[in-house]
């Protein structure tokens, strides 16, 4: 552990300190920041009535829209004199979010950053080769410093120029990778075709995250790269990656929320009342500690749970998964649908692989969605010039026509929506360049 006293502290003395620093923050932020003055006075809300954590329920959310609207610095707690550097987060339309840190937030994100890649198996001594984008994006350099702090040899590779990457990879023998889990696969598949075996590279963890991902893709990557891979989380407005992480030997139990600098929350996404553990809803944040732009209950749009993990070797809670962003969530003739739904039900299957893409469609007032999805590689002999497998090649193997169907069937047994799947050969599913996949095209209005 990379911070063993924090990460082990007693869950009486977490609640302590995150009640000193919640009382802290909000002195400051009705004291700097406009917004939360007018938002708590809105709310009949005085500071004096937050005396603990437990009050926090009190307090009022802070949306995306919010950092819009006070566009570049109305956030900031600090003169802009006294910022070290400023991230935007990538938004998609529009002015995007700006983020600043002061000099103890970004020694604070390196912390928190260092803490994931040890919990992620990353001792010092090793070398990572950092494939998260470098820039604006907040990846590819919190994850550097992170590393650098933790005595790793940082290689600032960026996304990109897969070729480059292998190449690096084998000549450097970099133990441990970070990039988004859909470059990860990209970069399994890149080796594969090249005929470069794993014993020519020397990996053995790898940290992904900035996308939602499932443990479909998770075998694919292990057994393509030969590490253990595991979830890093974080978003810009929070810090950056390293809110949360998954322990290398806790894999698939969740991620370790460092709720020391990062208080969590999971509220209803309809209401805001907040949820017991357990419960899947909108995953909201406090960050305790941040100077420069600190956020009393962030909405992420995140949906996911959270809960303590009374045989893990942390005391902090713990996030399951993310299922997918709240604003992404399709509803398709009045079911509700992630994504990541569909990839759940694709790792039952052998034949193919999670390389995958959902196109929505509207055909009259009905919603209509085509899976596509890769075969995996044994199954790809037979391919045409669009990839698509044509009703002739289908009749010719009537194992993929029963193959489709019972992704079919188990997509409507399972998710209650009829979807047309369309079984592709092998690599003709766009694939990540290094930046974060979009694996749904809505081609609807
Ligand atoms: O994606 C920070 C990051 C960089 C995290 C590198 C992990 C690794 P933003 O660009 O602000 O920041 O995007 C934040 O990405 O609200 C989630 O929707 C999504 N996201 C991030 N990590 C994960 C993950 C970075 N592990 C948004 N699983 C968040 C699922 C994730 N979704």
């Amino acid at each position: 552990m990379f911070n063993k006293e924090i990460e082990t502290l007693e869950l009486t003395e977490l609640r302590e300190l995150q009640s000193r620093r919640l009382v802290n923050l909000v002195n400051t932020v009705y004291e700097k920041v406009p917004f939360y003055k007018k938002a708590f006075d809105e709310k009949g809300i005085k500071v004096s009535d937050i005396k603990s954590i437990n009050d926090i329920h009190k307090l009022p959310f802070t949306k995306k829209t919010d950092l819009r609207d006070n566009y570049p610095f109305g956030f900031l707690t600090v003169p802009e004199s006294e910022l070290a550097r400023i991230h935007c987060s990538s938004g998609t339309t529009g002015k995007p979010t700006v983020v600043a840190y002061t000099e103890n937030d970004l020694e604070l994100f390196s912390e928190v950053v260092a803490r994931s890649l040890a919990a992620a198996g990353a001792k010092p001594g090793m070398k990572l080769h950092n494939a998260y984008g470098y820039g604006l994006f907040t990846g590819g350099i919190g994850v550097h410093y992170g590393g650098e702090k933790l005595g790793l040899s940082v290689i600032p590779v960026s996304g990109g120029m897969t070729e480059r990457q292998i190449n690096l990879l084998r000549d450097f023998k970099s133990e441990v990778i970070c990039c988004t889990p859909s470059y990860a696969q990209t970069i399994g598949a890149e080796l594969k075709k090249r005929g470069i075996s794993l014993s020519e590279l020397n990996l053995k963890y790898a940290v992904l995250g900035a996308e939602p991902w499932t443990e479909g893709i998770r075998q694919q990557v292990e057994e393509s790269l030969g590490v253990v891979a595991t979830n890093i989380f974080g978003l810009s407005e929070v810090i950056g990656p390293g809110v949360s992480q998954e322990a290398y030997d806790e894999k698939g139990t969740g991620s370790y929320i460092w709720e020391d600098h990062f208080f969590p929350e999971v509220v209803d996404r309809y209401t805001g009342e907040p949820l017991p553990y357990g419960e899947e809803g909108v995953l909201v944040f406090t960050t305790l500690t941040k100077e420069a732009m600190p956020f009393v209950r962030y909405w992420t749009n995140d949906i996911c749970s959270i809960d303590y993990d009374q045989q893990g070797s942390r005391t902090h809670i713990k996030m399951s998964a993310i299922k997918g962003r709240a604003d992404d969530m399709l509803i398709i003739r009045g079911v509700n649908l992630f994504h990541t739904q569909v990839e759940e039900l694709i790792h039952d299957f052998v034949e193919l692989v999670p390389n995958y893409q959902l196109v929505v469609t509207k055909q009259g007032i009905m919603d209509k969605v085509e899976v596509k999805v890769e075969l995996s590689q044994n199954y790809g002999k037979s391919q045409n010039v669009n990839g698509v497998l044509t009703s002739e090649m289908v009749n010719e193997n009537e194992k993929l026509s029963f193959l489709s169907k019972r992704l079919g069937k188990k997509i409507k047994d399972n998710i209650g929506i009829s979807m047309n799947v369309t079984l592709m050969a092998h690599n003709q599913i766009p694939k990540s360049e290094g930046g974060k996949l979009s694996r749904i095209v809505d081609l609807r209005e």
